[in-house]
């Protein structure tokens, strides 16, 4: 009888020990797995005609043109921000998306509206990063100047140059009035990918 028992038990650890072999390894590097899964690809990309992935994000660029106050408000849509811009090679990233696009200019969401000559991001993210045109920020729309008898002139949202200027990737401080398409990010959830 004890002899029966023990032999159970063996057969059962054994097949406890197998079960454990076939199990899935964990993954091991948790941050190539974030990046390498779009992120973005299963929300809505209507109105939108590009998108790409890059460190944890996920950029759109728009198809239609919007100013600055319509531009927050289809990010907040979106559930997104407008583009923020940290290093040279977000920059990159980004102006890629405007080439592919075939955009000359697309607004980002730095904007200095609440005080002159002081930029922010819109949503709060600290400056590590500016990449201005010549001359830029100039504050000063050379044409368009006036728009229904009020002065326009002056240029508190920021758009980037695609590669069709001879500055591509640059910033440059345009009217909050005009329209541009736009780029929009969204930070993955990492935990919306397993
Ligand atoms: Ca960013
Ligand atoms: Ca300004
Ligand atoms: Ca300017």
């Amino acid at each position: 009888m004890l002899i029966m028992q023990f032999r159970n038990f063996l057969i059962l650890a054994g097949a406890i020990s197998l079960m454990g072999a076939c199990k899935e390894p964990e993954p091991r590097n948790e941050i190539r797995v974030f990046h390498e899964v779009p992120c973005g690809a299963d929300r809505s990309h209507q109105g939108f005609s590009h998108m790409s992935n890059w460190a944890g994000s996920s950029y759109f660029i728009s198809s239609g043109f919007y100013n600055l106050q319509e531009a927050k408000a289809l990010a907040a849509r979106h559930q997104a921000h407008l583009v923020t811009i940290g290093s040279a090679a977000e920059n990159q990233v980004v102006q890629a998306l405007l080439d592919s696009a075939g955009v000359s200019y697309a607004l980002i969401g730095f904007q200095d509206e609440q005080s002159e000559g002081h930029h922010r991001w819109l949503n709060g993210e600290p400056i590590f990063y500016t990449n201005w045109q010549r001359l830029e920020p100039n504050n000063t729309a050379y044409t368009n100047c006036h728009d229904n008898e009020t002065l326009i002139c002056e240029e508190d949202a920021v758009t980037i140059a695609g590669q069709s200027h001879p500055e591509a990737g640059g910033w440059n401080d345009v009217p909050v009035s005009l329209r541009y398409n736009v780029v929009l990010e969204q930070i993955c959830d990492p935990v919306d990918l397993r």
